[in-house]
């Protein structure tokens, strides 16, 4: 059964259980949502999607901020079979654009845009057809818009019947070049699920705590989908928010919660973290950065529970995880998930290494995605020649099956959990009218993981300030892409072939992290 089917079961076996419960405001009662009530808004919704003229295999963009809208409109898209294509509500609108234009989008719901940028974007993306706005947190927007149709409308709609169709779309950059997107298929995410399901005994008494932005993998599958699929309820918080969220935990209580290193940071440092442990809670997991040992251990103590260190990219989901039962092992990301294949190879040849040595990792199986959105020359150059996904991550596996990253090949900063693409912030700074030529660089940072550096050659006899720099970069990258930091040089270090030697920069630049 795939994902949809397995929860569209749930519905109609469990209709009383409550499938989430979101707090919007501390101060009142959540709004609870039952799974009956989920099925219902969701074909409500689809019937919505259609008569909006949306068909199979169609694009349909949601840049919404989190709560219940999001959901009903991603798994509605996808239960009629067109592609849910989650976006960032801090994207700028150049960066929007790029995303609509590249999948051609056919609907795009938003509640991030001022009228100006929609007038704009309604012009430079013709594909779409109609843009659907509302004002940042009008939840009741959204019902007027479904309030319509009738579940009936569209109870007739089969459940999507072809496994290897598309259903989602996350886009990822490169080294070079523009962000592209992962298609995702029906098969893929619930190869997933399952993986996830058997390793981490997803329960449907669990109560999963939701702080993760929802249009990131992270967010998405692994918690959201995660809990659904196990007919679980997930606890959706808008914003993380470090005390309000041990009070949940506690409280609630949760069983289940999943962060990144600078989530779980902030829970250890919140003030008054040491009134609150969290050893009831059976699955607390660290992802989409490396977590540093010192915070695997103060977790633990301040805690009373060890965090699981688990290993994913967009392209593939999730692919090894520190076991539930057994070892944990400090500085590792743990064994290949039920269903998955993890090798290290060479990353010249492809050839698989002997236990030991450093290679790129390399994955194949049904939870990776059949290649990127009309780009099928960077679809094969991300594959072996005999179908491994190159993540073009460094690690090496232990004699005992455990696999410890040992850095990146591709060029990448990961802040905060987010991946940044040194190449997307070059490339804006080198409009700068006053910049010659750009590096950027992640210099490691004791809150955010690494933090976004740029270092930049002026043409010659031209002046600029970094305040003004970073300025044009904010207007033009999202907030967590903009560089912190901008420093001058002149010139460039670079090696024979002209390429910028980005690690004499880290040499030279990062100074040590607080
Ligand atoms: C926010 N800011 C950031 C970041 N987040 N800057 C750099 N890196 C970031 N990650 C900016 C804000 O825009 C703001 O800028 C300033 O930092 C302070 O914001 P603050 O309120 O402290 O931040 P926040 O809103 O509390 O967010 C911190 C966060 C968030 C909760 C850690 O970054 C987050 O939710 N990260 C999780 C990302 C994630 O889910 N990644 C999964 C993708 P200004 O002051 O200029 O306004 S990877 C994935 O899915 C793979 C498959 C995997 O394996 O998981």
């Amino acid at each position: 059964m795939m994902f949809l089917d397995t929860l569209h079961a749930f519905c109609l076996a469990q209709p009383e259980r409550i499938a989430i419960e979101l707090i919007d405001d501390p101060a009142k009662p959540p709004q609870i949502v039952r799974y009956g009530e989920l099925e219902a808004t969701v074909l409500r919704t689809m019937a919505m999607l259609r008569q909006k003229g949306v068909q199979p295999g169609d694009r349909v963009a949601i840049q919404l901020t989190k709560g219940l809208p999001f959901i009903y409109l991603h798994l509605a898209t996808m239960r009629l079979g067109a592609i849910s294509l989650p976006l960032n509500p801090a994207y700028t609108l150049r960066e929007l654009l790029y995303f609509l234009q590249d999948a051609e989008a056919k609907l795009f719901f938003t509640d991030a845009l001022s009228p100006n940028a929609i007038q704009e974007l309604a012009a430079q993306a013709p594909s779409v057809q109609e843009i659907i706005v509302w004002e940042k947190g009008m939840g009741n927007a959204f019902e007027r818009l479904i309030m319509p149709h009738r579940e009936t409308d569209a109870a007739a709609i089969p459940l999507p019947s072809d496994p290897d169709a598309t259903c989602l779309m996350i886009y990822t950059s490169g080294t070079t070049g523009w962000p592209k997107g992962a298609e995702l298929t029906h098969r893929n995410l619930t190869a997933n699920l399952n993986s996830l399901h058997e390793a981490w005994e997803w329960q449907n008494d669990d109560v999963l705590l939701h702080v993760l932005p929802l249009f990131h993998v992270h967010g998405l599958i692994v918690a959201l989908h995660g809990a659904l699929n196990a007919g679980a309820t997930t606890v959706l918080l808008p914003r993380f928010e470090p005390l309000q969220t041990l009070e949940l935990l506690v409280r609630r209580p949760c069983t289940v919660f999943m962060g990144v290193p600078t989530i779980h940071r902030r829970l250890v440092e919140a003030p008054g973290a040491e009134r609150y442990t969290l050893q009831h809670m059976r699955l607390v997991t660290s992802g989409s950065d490396r977590l540093p040992d010192d915070l695997f251990y103060r977790f633990e103590k301040q805690f009373g529970v060890q965090l699981l260190e688990r290993y994913g990219m967009s392209e593939a989901g999730m692919i090894l995880s520190n076991p539930l039962h057994g070892e944990r092992r400090v500085g590792s990301v743990g064994l290949p998930l039920p269903g998955v294949e993890v090798r290290i190879a060479d990353p010249e040849t492809n050839a698989p290494l002997p236990d030991g040595q450093v290679g790129e990792v390399q994955v194949r199986g049904e939870n990776v995605c059949k290649g990127y959105w009309r780009q099928p020359e960077k679809t094969a150059a991300a594959f072996t020649p005999d179908g491994w996904l190159r993540t073009g991550d460094l690690g090496l596996r232990e004699p005992d099956g455990y696999f410890t990253l040992k850095g990146r090949a591709k060029d990448l900063i990961i802040s905060g959990g987010y991946n940044v693409y040194p190449s997307e912030v070059e490339r804006v700074l080198n409009e700068h009218p006053a910049i010659e030529a750009s590096a950027v660089i992640g210099c490691p940072d004791a809150e955010w993981g690494e933090r976004v550096i740029a270092i930049v050659e002026l043409r010659s006899g031209v002046r600029a300030e970094p305040e003004e720099i970073m300025q044009f970069c904010r207007e033009r990258l999202a907030p967590y892409k903009a560089p912190r930091q901008v420093l001058f040089t002149s010139p460039l270090p670079r090696n024979a072939l002209g390429k910028v030697q980005k690690s004499a920069l880290r040499n030279a630049c990062c100074q040590p992290s607080d």
